[in-house]
């Protein structure tokens, strides 16, 4: 069986890295360092199953104008070059700041990039793409409702969007069946067993 690929993908600071220990329990680093490199970074989950964890995707307070299209630019090379390997994508939003961020950025005359990026995953790529929108225990739940529906609006009916918070706990237990389902379908059976 070839070798498989889970990717997470994200703006910095969405809460990949958190999500990730939350629902696999590997213990990656969590919260801004500066100084890091913007590397893709590899975690064995189980036979052949390969976790991915992205760079954060658009503004970045670490990078200049020119490191962020890099990291951009090595994303999506990335997902292009491996998109027949990969099984399934999880995009991470920080739902407590969506609409903030998009008004704001669209402003600036910038396209939206969660959606753009997952629209790019999914109907360019041809690849399974499942949103978590984290960070609900950030804010009062009528922001966070507005944020989901503007979200879900601009995902379209056929992305499933997972509600949780890699802080809390809440929705992930939802979100982890659904991830196991979708690999053990593709025959990574125990997909969560790390593997040293
Ligand atoms: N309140 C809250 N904070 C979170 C949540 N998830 C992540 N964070 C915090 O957000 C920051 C960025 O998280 P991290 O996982 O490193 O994001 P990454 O850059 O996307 O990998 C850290 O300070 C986390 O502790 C969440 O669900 N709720
Ligand atoms: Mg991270």
């Amino acid at each position: 069986m070839a070798e498989g690929y889970f990717v997470f993908t994200g703006r910095p600071n969405s809460g990949k890295s958190s999500l990730i220990k939350a629902i696999t329990g590997i213990n990656v680093a969590v919260g801004k360092q500066p100084g890091t490199t913007n590397r893709i970074e590899k975690y064995p989950l189980s036979k052949n199953l390969l976790l991915i964890d992205m760079p954060g995707y658009g503004v970045s307070l670490r990078l200049s104008k020119q490191g962020e299209e890099d990291t951009k630019d090595m994303i999506l090379d990335f997902l292009k070059n491996k998109s027949n390997q990969i099984i399934l994508a999880l995009h991470v939003i920080n739902t407590s700041t969506y609409l903030e961020t998009e008004t704001r950025l669209a402003k600036k005359g910038f396209i939206p990039l969660d959606i753009e990026l997952v629209h790019y995953i999914k109907r360019d790529l041809n690849i399974t793409c499942i949103v978590a929108a984290n960070k609900i225990d950030k804010e009062r739940s009528s922001i966070i409702n507005e944020n989901l529906e503007a979200l879900k609006e601009g995902l379209g009916p056929t992305i499933p969007v997972y509600p949780v918070s890699a802080k809390t706990g809440d929705g992930i237990g939802l979100l982890k069946n659904d991830i196991r389902k979708r690999l053990i379908e593709h025959g990574y059976t125990n997909p969560f067993e790390l593997v040293k």
